[in-house]
C-alpha cells in the first residue's frame, strides 16, 4: 500500500504526533506504538553517532539515516534538515534530494551555520534574518522534486527575541510557502508557546516539540492549533537510560541471567527485524538439499 502523506494525514487527522528516530529499529518502534510519523531527528542521529547536534555530520550521513528510517517503515518520515546545511542553495538541493529518496516531509530552521542545539548553554544564539530564512522556504518549496511537506521553524524564543519577533518571523516563513510552522522554546513551561499559538492569526498549522516544557499534552497543544507535535528525543533517553542500568548491574553480577527482567528476549528482536520473512524467502528461494 502506498504510504500516505503527510498532507493527506493532516486531512484525515485533527492532529498528528511524531516521535523522534535515528535508525529503521527506532522508526520501526515509533510506528508500532502508534505515532502517526516519525521524526528523523538531528539530535538523536548525531548522538547516535556519539556527536553534538552542531552540524558536525554533513547532509549525507542525515540522509541516510532519514532513508533507514524510511525504509523500515510504511508511515512518513518528518527529517530535521537543521539549517538546510548552508544557505537558499543549499536548502534547494537538500530538499531535491530528501524528496527524491522519498521522504515526506523536512523542516529548516532560521539557525546560522553551523548551528547548535536549541538547548546548549553559551554565546548569544545568532539567527540569519528573517527575509533570508523565508528565501531559504521557497527555494526548499521550488527544489522539492514532487510533493514535499516543508515547515519552517524558528529559533527566535530560543534566542530570546520577544513573541511579536517569533510571530513576525513565522508570518513570513508562512507567507513564503512553508506548509507548517515549527515555533520551538527551551522554557521549562508552556506559556511562550501558549501566547504565541493565541497570537497566531495564520491558517498555516503549528508544529511544537514539548521537550523542555514537557507537562503540557498533545490534546493541548491540539487546542492551541498545533496540529503536529514532535516529541524529539525521548527514545534515545528512554534507552540511555535502561543501557546504563543493564551495563552497570551486568558487570556488577557478571552473570548475564541479572538481566532476565531487563531485557527482551531474543525472539522479539527476530520478531521486530523480520526473521519470519526471511526464512519465508529461504524456504522459496534457496535451493535445498537433494
Ligand atoms: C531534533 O530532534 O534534532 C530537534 C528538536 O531539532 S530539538 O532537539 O528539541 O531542538
Ligand atoms: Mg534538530
Amino acid at each position: 500500500m502506498a504510504r500516505k502523506s503527510i498532507f493527506r494525514l493532516l486531512k484525515e487527522k485533527s492532529q498528528l504526533l511524531a516521535i523522534g528516530g535515528h535508525d529503521g529499529l527506532t522508526g520501526r518502534l515509533g510506528e508500532r506504538a502508534g505515532f502517526d510519523l516519525i521524526w528523523a531527528s538531528g539530535f538523536q542521529i548525531s548522538a547516535s553517532n556519539g556527536l553534538p547536534d552542531a552540524n558536525i555530520l554533513d547532509m549525507s550521513v542525515q540522509l541516510a539515516a532519514a532513508c533507514q528510517i524510511n525504509d523500515a517503515v510504511s508511515i512518513p518520515v518528518l527529517a530535521d534538515c537543521d539549517n538546510g546545511y548552508g544557505n537558499a542553495v543549499n536548502a534547494a538541493y537538500t530538499a531535491r534530494k530528501f524528496s527524491r529518496a522519498g521522504i515526506a516531509g523536512i523542516c529548516i530552521e532560521d539557525n546560522i551555520f553551523p548551528k547548535r542545539c536549541s538547548f546548549y548553554d553559551g554565546a548569544r544564539r545568532e539567527l540569519v534574518s528573517a527575509k533570508e530564512h523565508a528565501l531559504k522556504i521557497k527555494a526548499c518549496k521550488d527544489g522539492a522534486d514532487g510533493e514535499l511537506f516543508v515547515i519552517g521553524r524558528t529559533e527566535a524564543l530560543i534566542a530570546g527575541y520577544s513573541i511579536e519577533d517569533a510571530l513576525d518571523r513565522a508570518e513570513s516563513y508562512a507567507d513564503a510557502g512553508a506548509d507548517a510552522v515549527l515555533i520551538h522554546s527551551k522554557e521549562k513551561t508552556p506559556d511562550q508557546i501558549i501566547e504565541f499559538a493565541r497570537k497566531w492569526t495564520r491558517a498555516t498549522p503549528l508544529v511544537a516539540v514539548p521537550t523542555t516544557y514537557d507537562t503540557i499534552t498533545a490534546a493541548e497543544l491540539g487546542k492551541l492549533g498545533c496540529r503536529i507535535v514532535i516529541f524529539a528525543n525521548h527514545g534515545l533517553r528512554a534507552s540511555i537510560q535502561a543501557v546504563e542500568k543493564a551495563y552497570a548491574k551486568l558487570i556488577g553480577a557478571g552473570r548475564a541471567s541479572v538481566l532476565k527482567e531487563d531485557i527482551v528476549s531474543l525472539n522479539k528482536v527476530f520478531e521486530l527485524v523480520g526473521v519470519k520473512d526471511l526464512e519465508e524467502s529461504e524456504r522459496k528461494y534457496l535451493p535445498t538439499a537433494e
